[in-house]
């Protein structure tokens, strides 16, 4: 099916007009209008913002006539469109990427160049949307980057926090989080919607009543109520006309001043009520796969939740069909269990306020409702204490016991007389202070259920799902996450994506999969070198970052050894100091050890409450501390913590990387992301058999990575046998060495406290098992010692890791939904001159 639209375009005929246009004195001519109609500024007093301002608007206009297109085409009843539901959105700079997506980089570099500015500076000064912790927030981003450039109709759906993913800062070596204030200077790719605005309900009661036709119904009489404003972003798809939009809900009370308590005299109670509802979309949690139970954070699922479920109506009923066919023109994909609430509220919409029936209603949910799971941790499954969750949303308390009633009537039919399986399914945790189970409401509300690789996807059914994949096997299936080649090669990496385009054209980046044609040039000594000599400029240019940011110099020659993602003891950054550790042991032992010098390099945040994972922050800085300032080691050794991990940075730090550590313990890591975006680029991994690492090495061939850990299988095993770390300790003279070398307070100026909460943890706990993994990791880093040197060789490695990454293409990933979850199809649009 392919549209057309015939939307005015305010555009006289041959004329080229300064919106729309795309010639250098066009672009320069809209340009400083922007920057004189729009910021208010003259170019003598304006500042590198005003100037990014100006580009920004000038950009925006360039892609509204294709964002009203898109939008228009939505409300035909026959367009089938995806909600995609999710707490966080971690989008990154938009700028750079929407003159990549608009193919308008080259006529714009030549209009800025030619006003005397650099594009490269105003691209740097836009202040990053951090709406997200990291891996699932930056997914749903590649996603609408995916959705949008394979012409699918698609609207993200979440909140517009105030202060995002906190800054990071690194003082005395400990991280210090400052607050993100990224709208301070406005955000011009937003447009607000006052006009599409919905009320949320909180709190109050419920009431029975009979309906005009003798039916038992319920009301909802709330305690409170917000209202939900909608900010819509733009979401350009590559090289083509769809453009989709992203609506975050900013939460505002209802009226400005409640004049009743303003007549009292009660003018500060009355603006307080307006503040209290402003919260709920103040700040987002930054807990990464930790839960915290906060009342607000309840709040803030239910209110965006809400907001896009009443939006989704709207358009429905707008498009001109009823609530019957509500999931023929919606597929809503729920990310994580964080939107679950979705499944008692579409019922409650559907039942309580347009009066279907019940078993009506819950076909409509289920089909329209769909569920991706991102965990196994236990401390990341969701659970509401049924008392908070009663007081927050009474009326929906009361249908989740309704569904939970009618599904385990099912299950016992089908499994007489089994308790302790109708505990484990059941919506309630009848244990202690009782809880909802809200990846249990997900399930049972959704059609489709799948994990996110495909050796997560297999876990889920064996561990964490195991009885609702018994009970209901048909919904389960797996999407192996994918990252987008627009930001994550083309933006990026403009030098390797140059390099490509050379040989093979540029039909690579919508079809990752022709990267293969790669392999050859793998075996071509003219080409290795010039890839040689691009990863070689992109690592001094990382290098003079470094230099810049924490005065430490390292050297562009040695190997760029990098692990950046968030700080967490499952993903073992500790494990990664203990090799450094190690090989520091070693250069002490024999300085005149043979080894290629190696440049460690970290990045990431700690959730502002989990104190271990602060401390390997502090690990880190101060073994770097050490070992960058030993004569002894210095030359071969450095190591650098970079502050403030976030997507800008990541676009600096892939292209640079030669190494990637994707080093989690077996079974915990869902997919990760970061491992593609590194081997896109050209970096060999060295990893463990989790996550998507498993599909990266069958991808990538085993010669071309470096494995070493123990299986998932093993791990179990070790840990039924009774898992006893201090054995690995006394039996391998190294890591005992090691251990105790950090424990002699050697990197802590002789204090021997500040690490003992984490040698102690290694010692007697070691939940994540580092011990049992330290001599195969070494070993394994020895022979990428062995391999860097052979460095011939060490090149056509990489690239035939990134010739091989075609699979990890997001746009591989939204066709597995599209086709298996979402039945969505691509709906190419024309815009008619
Ligand atoms: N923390 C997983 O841990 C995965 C992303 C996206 C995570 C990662 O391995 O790549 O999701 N899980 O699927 C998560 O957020 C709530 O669970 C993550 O980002």
């Amino acid at each position: 099916m392919t549209v057309s639209t015939n939307l005015p375009s305010f555009h006289t005929p041959g004329v080229e007009d300064d919106r729309t246009g795309l010639g250098i004195e066009t672009l320069k001519r809209a340009f400083f209008d922007n920057l004189y109609y729009v910021q208010g500024k003259l170019p003598n007093r304006a500042s590198t913002v005003d100037y990014y301002m100006a580009l920004a608007y000038t950009v925006r206009d360039r892609l509204l006539q294709r964002w009203l297109a898109t939008e228009d085409i939505l409300t035909r009843p026959e367009v089938r469109i995806v909600g995609y539901l999710s707490a966080e959105f971690l989008m990154g700079p938009h700028l750079g990427n929407n003159l990549i997506n608009l193919d308008i980089y080259a006529p714009v570099k030549q209009a800025i160049e030619e006003s005397g500015l650099n594009l490269q500076e105003l691209i740097d000064i836009e202040e990053e949307p951090g709406l997200g912790n990291g891996g699932l927030g930056r997914l749903a981003a590649c996603y609408l980057d995916s959705l949008a450039s394979l012409q699918i109709p698609a609207i993200g759906y979440g909140i517009r926090y105030e202060f995002g993913i906190f800054d990071q800062e690194i003082v005395d070596g400990w991280q210090v989080e400052i607050t993100d204030k990224w709208l301070k200077y406005g955000n011009p790719w937003e447009v607000a919607r006052p006009e599409e605005a919905v009320e949320i309900k909180f709190g109050g009661y419920t009431q029975p009543y009979t309906d005009d036709q003798g039916r038992y119904r319920v009301r909802w009489v709330p305690g409170s109520t917000v209202m939900g404003i909608p900010y819509d972003t733009p979401i350009t798809g590559y090289n083509v006309n769809t453009v989709n939009t992203l609506r975050l809900w900013k939460a505002e009370a209802p009226e400005s001043f409640d004049f009743t308590a303003f007549n009292q005299g009660d003018y500060w109670g009355a603006v307080n009520d307006k503040v209290v509802s402003e919260t709920i979309s103040k700040v987002l949690y930054p807990n990464d796969e930790q839960i915290q139970g906060k009342q607000l954070r309840l709040q803030q699922q239910f209110f965006f939740v809400s907001c896009s479920l009443q939006d989704v109506i709207r358009r429905q009923l707008e498009s001109g069909r009823t609530l019957d066919t509500l999931h023929e023109k919606f597929s809503l994909q729920m990310n994580d269990t964080h939107p679950s609430v979705a499944v008692a509220e579409l019922m409650r919409l559907l039942v309580d306020e347009h009066m279907l029936e019940w078993d009506h209603a819950w076909d409509i949910t289920t089909r329209t409702l769909a569920y991706t799971n991102h965990t196994l941790l236990p401390e990341a499954l969701e659970k509401w204490s049924v008392s908070l969750f009663g007081s927050l949303l009474p009326r929906h308390l009361e249908i989740i016991f309704e569904i939970n009633s009618r599904f385990l009537d099912q299950v016992r039919l089908r499994y007489p007389g089994d308790e302790a399986r109708l505990g484990q399914l059941s919506l309630i945790d009848e244990g202690g202070d009782r809880s909802v189970r809200m990846a249990n409401l997900a399930c049972v509300g959704s059609h489709a259920i799948n994990g996110v690789a495909a050796l997560h996807s297999e876990l889920l059914k064996k561990t964490v799902l195991h009885d609702f994949y018994e009970l209901m096997p048909e919904k389960f299936c797996n999407v192996t996450n994918g990252v987008t080649p627009r930001r994550w090669l083309a933006l990026s990496n403009p030098r390797l994506t140059a390099l490509i385009d050379r040989r093979i054209g540029n039909g690579w980046l919508t079809h990752l999969d022709r990267l293969r044609e790669l392999e050859s040039a793998a075996d071509d000594a003219g080409f290795r070198h010039e890839w040689r000599m691009v990863k070689r400029d992109i690592k001094a240019d990382l290098a003079d970052h470094i230099a810049n940011r924490t005065g430490i110099s390292v050297n562009p020659d040695t190997l760029f050894d990098i692990q950046v993602k968030r700080i967490h003891e499952y993903k073992r950054q500790h494990l990664n100091v203990l090799h450094i550790v190690t090989l520091y042991h070693r250069l002490k032992q024999n300085p005149n050890q043979d080894m290629a010098g190696r440049t460690f390099i970290f990045g990431g945040k700690a959730a502002p409450g989990y104190d271990m994972a602060k401390r390997i922050i502090k690990l880190i800085t101060s073994v770097g501390d050490v070992v960058n300032k030993d004569p002894d080691v210095s030359d071969r050794l450095r190591v650098v913590f970079l502050p403030d991990y976030n997507v800008t940075f990541g676009q600096r730090v892939y292209p640079a990387a030669e190494l990637s550590e994707q080093i989690s313990l077996a079974g915990l890591e869902a997919s990760g992301t970061g491992n593609m975006k590194f081997s896109m680029n050209g970096a060999l991994t060295i990893g463990t058999l989790d996550g998507a690492n498993v599909e990266i090495r069958e991808e990538v061939g085993a010669e071309n990575f470096f494995l070493f850990g123990m299986k998932t299988e093993e791990v179990t095993a070790l840990r039924s046998q009774g898992y006893n770390p201090m054995s690995y300790y006394h039996s391998n003279e190294t890591l005992k060495a090691v251990i105790d070398l950090i424990a002699s307070g050697h990197f802590s100026h002789g204090d021997r406290e500040l690490f003992r909460p984490l040698i102690d943890n290694l010692l007697y706990h070691d939940p994540y098992m580092l011990l049992a993994d330290y001599q195969s990791y070494v070993d394994c880093q020895d022979q990428v010692d062995r391999a860097y040197r052979d460095s011939e060789n060490w090149v056509r490695m990489s690239i035939l890791n990134a010739a091989r990454m075609g699979k990890f293409s997001s746009d591989r990933s939204i066709q597995d939904y599209a086709q298996t979850i979402w039945q969505a199809d691509a709906v190419p649009i024309e815009i008619e001159a």
